[in-house]
């Protein structure tokens, strides 16, 4: 359990301990409990669908399993996917019970929960809690606090005025006593500024078979993909971006919308509108983003090729004017024909072109981005019948525990021929799950740098599997930066991509 920063909109809560008296009075069973709680809520919301995260914490005697109570103002808000407690609601009363491991909670301990939910017709934030059916009232804090701190922090000199001020956030009023104030901050956030990945390199664009920068030289992204946006929504925020900026010093966030599986397809605006969120959150930091259309299951990118046109139709049209966006067509296309794939990219390449004519597309490739291994197929395909567009580079994807030598000798031979950019790797097996083979992923890394090849690393999540980078429960806690919240994948690619990069600069 971590105690959250007051980041939230609400601080509920108040002590209620008994009077001698009525102690007095109790039945010589035993005294009773001293009781109280305070509540924290905070949500990001969007078009149809937000994020709550919760802090709840014990004000009264330790308890040992809890429930808390609540009731959403609006009929129309639901719990959709919960997290770190059992969920259920009844009309609006909505009720979360604790697990077994957070379920004790000593006096003045806090843990974290929280959900994805829907809404309709507006989206108010509950204002009262109950814990054990004892109502959270009173004050421990301001009652109010700023829904959110500034978007865009401080550039890196202290001195400077941030780029955005905080009147730009219209949630949050100026004299409102921002968590961070300008100038205390030291873990600063690059704007998209000078310094800044993006800033340094500004539009990209293939170069023969590099990715180039603004003065027309090659350079490497390095950077971490986010596990699906549909499950792994409280993973991303202004803390996370922060830390993957200044304490990890990436590059490049891979926003990866699953269609399937709870994804794109049960809710297009509202993933839509995710996407787009999550891509003005790294362009505020100067970090490049990934559009990823995370095609998985079924593995024909053709089943969803009228979903990737309206997709993308929308995304490239809002997006065209940024320097920072990269659209990844199919994540993994598997089960199915080179000759295919090439059709599904030669229709949705010219829908991306139409509404943003120069920027850089990926295009999956056979047998799960292995260009073709995995099928027992190799580059070659792709080398004799290239998808008829400019500006387009090939997904390569592996997994260091699975994926060896004939991966690495393909890709290899492959990078002399055709633009590569490595969008997903995992350090353990093909599952995203089991051991982190430390060896296979720097013989990988080491190829990858050699050849500036870019990458993304599965996932910069708190998901239970070993390809995860934070522990479980981080997500939960709000804390993202230092090693202590890694796991050995976490710990290890941070290590690699923190290294200082060598953009060219003319
Ligand atoms: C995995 C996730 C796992 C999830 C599964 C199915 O790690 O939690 O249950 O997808 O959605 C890929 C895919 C990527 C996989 C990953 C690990 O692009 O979606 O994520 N992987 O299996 N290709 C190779 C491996």
């Amino acid at each position: 359990m971590r105690p959250r920063r007051a980041r939230g909109l609400l601080t509920i809560g108040a002590a209620a301990g008994l009077v001698a008296g009525a102690l007095a009075a109790m039945p010589a069973a035993g005294a009773m409990a001293a009781t109280g709680c305070a509540v924290t809520y905070t949500t990001n919301s969007w078009q149809g669908g937000f994020t709550a995260n919760i802090s709840i914490k014990n004000l009264g005697d330790p308890i040992k399993g809890w429930t808390l109570g609540f009731t959403f103002p609006n009929s129309g808000q639901k719990v959709v996917q919960g997290w770190s407690a059992t969920y259920s609601q009844t009309g609006s009363a909505v009720t979360a019970k604790s697990l077994d491991y957070n379920g004790s909670l000593g006096t003045g301990a806090s843990t974290g929960i929280g959900f994805n939910g829907s809404w309709s017709g507006s989206n108010p934030v509950p204002t009262s809690f109950t814990l054990n059916g004892v109502t959270c009232t009173g004050s421990t804090g301001p009652t109010a606090t700023p829904t959110a701190t500034p978007t865009v922090k401080p550039t890196a000199t202290p001195t400077a005025t941030p780029t955005v001020t905080p009147t730009a956030t219209p949630t949050v009023t100026p004299t409102a006593t921002p968590t961070v104030t300008p100038t205390a901050t030291p873990t600063v956030t690059p704007t998209s500024g000078a310094g800044t990945p993006l800033g340094i390199n500004g539009k990209l664009h293939v170069c023969g078979v590099n990715l180039c920068n603004q003065y027309n030289r090659p350079i490497q992204l390095r950077g971490m993909s986010t596990h699906g946006i549909q499950w792994f929504s409280r993973c991303y925020n202004d803390s996370s971006l922060n830390a993957l900026v200044n304490d990890w010093k990436a590059d490049l966030f891979r926003i990866s919308m699953y269609v399937q599986e709870q994804g794109y397809e049960t809710n297009p605006s509202g993933f839509t509108d995710m996407v787009n969120r999550y891509v003005d959150m790294a362009e505020s930091r100067g970090l490049y983003s990934i559009i990823d259309f995370h095609t998985l299951t079924p593995g024909d990118p053709n089943y969803n090729l009228a979903r990737a046109k309206t997709f993308f139709a929308s995304v490239a049209a809002r997006n065209a004017a940024k320097k920072g966006v990269i659209y990844e067509i199919a994540n993994e296309p598997n089960g199915v024909s080179w000759a295919s794939i090439k059709s599904y990219a030669e229709q949705v390449i010219p829908v991306i072109r139409a509404a943003d004519p120069d920027a850089v597309i990926i295009v999956g490739t056979r047998g799960w981005s292995s260009l073709g291994v995995s099928d027992g197929s190799n580059e070659s395909e792709i080398v004799n019948n290239p998808v008829k567009a400019t500006n387009i580079m090939y997904a390569f994807h592996f997994y260091a525990a699975s994926h060896k030598d004939n991966y690495r000798s393909t890709l290899s031979r492959a990078a002399a021929k055709l633009p590569m950019f490595v969008s997903e790797f995992g350090t353990v097996s093909a599952s995203g799950d089991g051991a982190v083979d430390v060896a296979s992923t720097n013989a990988w890394l080491d190829l990858l740098d050699g050849l500036k090849i870019g990458y993304a690393n599965w996932t910069y999540s708190d998901a239970g599997e070993g390809s995860a980078a934070f522990k479980p429960g981080t997500c939960s806690g709000g804390t993202y930066t230092g090693t202590g919240v890694l796991t050995q994948s976490g710990a290890l690619i941070r290590d690699r991509i923190r290294t200082a990069d060598d953009f060219p600069t003319s």
